[in-house]
């Protein structure tokens, strides 16, 4: 029976699905139900469910929480979830449309926020929480032939509705996976370091609309996907034609009440506060595996902080950490070579998480099986392309690097050059620094960037670029990094872009997997970049200009790399002040409201960065002010 089982699944899981139909092994193996689960205040959440036909033996559920439409998982191809092999495993999988969204009644709060404790009595205190209690204890109820226990998991958005899930925790919930999960809209997808991300726009019109009615279809298809419908080929022409972000509020987005929302809380507000997960994730019970690539240039911050906080608050918690050579998603479905950009990694990368962590995550802590000999890290090195397994995230056994500026570009490792050299650039807002490479049209959110080539920009004017000799031995960078800069300006407001790149030798070879036939000898290879909207430097609360000619601490965090720079390659730092149209512009004149400023407060400022300024890299950075 089991080797007819394989067969036929190795048989069908390779079929071509029918748009939109269960797949032909589901139909075979699952019975499918579809539910309107009550709430405590009442309001009806709709909930696919797939049960096993097999009813010798009952499952756990795993339940996937979304806003991206239940019904449309029936193909079991939206965002690549569930793994085939945990079809396979058997599992009693439910879809839900979160409160507000498709079918689900009730009205949508993006990342609504978390209101502590879990009364049952109060039907007014509802969140995603307690939605996700109350699904969860029907579920356990109501479902024939499960085993009482119920795992969690979702990509993005869906990472965050398991991430939610975790405080006061319904007892049946005993493994969540968030994977790609957003944390906080002030650091992740939207916004970076306070710095808006231009390149979000068109997504507004699938967060920013409440539906009329009950729909299995978008809802926002028609006239609301205004800028979606725009044939825009080259999004930096559009936008920089387009001018000051209040341009998008009159021409396309006055009737959104998403992007109302960004625009009147410009700052960290208790609007932004409220919505961040990260506090309430205390005495977590369920065991926990966050997910995340090193190449998401959605939702790095999330994984990151998600794991790092639970680490924190909940010694006692079985919480882990994988982080792989991906993309927003990427290890949810296999492409057989795993390539970021025009990097190869490896082959089957995927599969390898699939079988050897997620699978083996879910059956040890749902169904006690195996013994999911796990590491508490288990963190892919971009740079050796090698898995590594830690003890610790941050590993404190790793030393760090400090980096620091010399006159003619040179980039020293843990020894000053010349505190005294000032290195200084103009940024004009009218000519700002591409993100990308390439042209790229308007995009639901940009990916390709992120282990993109910087020679476009490190060689402009107004790149600070900043590079070793060649290395001598393999230098590797394992965990957080902080730019310490110390800069001044003449303008009283300005962005820093600080990126960590690793720049191939001349001879390097051309990877077979190369489709744009890139050179790949001085390839610059990004690793890590972030910006950091200077105005947020002490407070991200309360934003303060820059006196003009005074010497200011500007600290920018970037995101945890695993990155060895290998022996014959150099190391290069880039620092500028526009990134377009990744981030909106800052005018670099100091307004209230960004969002509201006018076209003639957009000028060019020179701006300097100081030889006392360094970059720490790898371990735990000391924690810095306004975080
Ligand atoms: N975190 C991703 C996202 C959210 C909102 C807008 C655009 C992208 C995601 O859920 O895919």
């Amino acid at each position: 029976m089991r080797f007819l089982f394989l067969l036929l699944f190795s048989i069908t899981s390779s079929a071509l699905y029918a748009q939109n139909q269960d797949s032909i092994f589901v139909r075979q193996y699952y019975d499918k139900f579809e539910y309107q689960v009550p709430m405590r205040d009442g309001i009806k959440l709709f909930t696919v469910v797939y049960v096993p036909k097999d009813k010798s033996k009952a499952y756990p559920v795993l339940l996937n929480r979304t806003p991206y439409n239940a019904s449309s998982y029936t193909d079991w191809k939206l965002h690549g979830h569930p793994s085939d092999l945990l079809v396979k495993d058997g599992y009693i999988f439910a879809f839900q449309d979160v409160r507000g969204r498709y079918m689900s009644e009730g009205l949508y709060d993006n990342m609504r926020p978390n209101i502590p404790g879990n009364d049952l009595k109060n039907k007014k205190a509802i969140d995603e929480s307690s939605d996700t209690w109350d699904s969860i204890e029907w579920m356990i109820k109501n479902i024939k032939s499960n085993n009482g226990r119920v795992g969690m998991y979702g990509i993005s958005y869906p990472g965050f509705y398991s991430a939610a899930a975790l405080p006061d925790a319904h007892p049946a919930l005993k493994a969540v996976s968030p994977q790609a999960p957003i944390a906080d809209f002030f650091f992740d997808d939207f916004h970076h370091m306070g710095a808006y991300l231009l390149s979000y726009t068109p997504a507004f019109a699938v967060f920013g609309y409440q539906k009329k009615e009950n729909t299995r279809t978008d809802w926002f298809n028609t006239e609301l996907r205004r800028l979606f419908s725009l044939p825009v080929k080259d999004a930096y022409d559009f936008y920089l034609r387009l001018g000051p972000l209040k341009n998008i509020t009159e021409k396309y987005q006055h009737d959104n009440f998403f992007w109302q929302q960004i625009i009147n809380h410009p700052n960290y507000d208790t609007f932004w506060q409220r919505r961040n997960i990260l506090p309430h994730l205390q005495n977590i019970k369920p065991a926990v595996m966050t997910v995340g690539g090193w190449f998401d240039a959605e939702d790095l911050y999330g994984p990151l902080n998600i794991y790092k906080t639970i680490e924190k608050t909940s010694p006692a918690a079985k919480n882990m950490i994988v982080m792989g050579p991906w993309a927003h998603g990427d290890w949810a479905s296999e492409k057989g070579k795993s390539i970021h950009n025009h990097i190869y990694f490896g082959d089957s990368i995927s599969t390898f998480y699939q079988r050897e962590i997620e699978l083996p995550f879910f059956a040890y802590h749902l169904k006690d099986e195996g013994n999911a000999n796990l590491p508490e890290a288990y963190m892919f090195n971009t740079g050796t392309k090698q898995w590594q397994k830690f003890d610790a995230w941050p590993p404190k056994e790793l030393p760090s690097v400090r980096f620091y500026f010399g006159e003619n570009g040179k980039l020293s490792l843990d020894k000053s050059i010349n505190e005294n050299a000032i290195f200084s650039y103009v940024s004009d807002p009218d000519k700002p620094v591409p993100y990308t490479s390439e042209i790229e049209a308007l995009t639901f959110t940009p990916r390709r960037y992120m282990s993109d080539d910087q020679r476009y920009a490190s060689r402009r004017p107004d790149v600070l670029t900043f590079e070793t000799d060649t290395l001598t031995k393999d230098v590797t960078i394992a965990g957080e990094i902080l730019a310490r800069l110390k800069v001044s300006m003449t303008g009283t407001d300005a962005d820093f872009v600080v990126k960590l790149i690793d720049v191939y030798p001349q001879y390097h070879p051309e990877y077979e997997h190369n489709p744009k036939n890139v050179t790949m000898g001085g390839y610059q290879q990004l690793v890590r970049a972030e910006v950091f909207r200077g105005r947020f430097r002490n407070s991200f609360e309360k934003p303060q200009p820059f006196v003009p000619g005074q010497v200011s601490d500007v600290n920018v965090p970037l995101q945890d790399v695993l990155h060895t720079f290998k022996k014959g390659h150099r190391i290069m730092i880039q620092i500028h002040s526009t990134w377009f149209p990744y981030i909106d512009r800052n005018p670099q004149k100091y307004v209230d409201n960004i969002y509201k400023a006018d076209e003639k407060d957009f000028i060019k400022s020179t701006i300097s960065v100081m030889g006392t300024s360094v970059i720490e890299a790898g371990g735990e950075k000391k924690a810095i002010k306004g975080f």
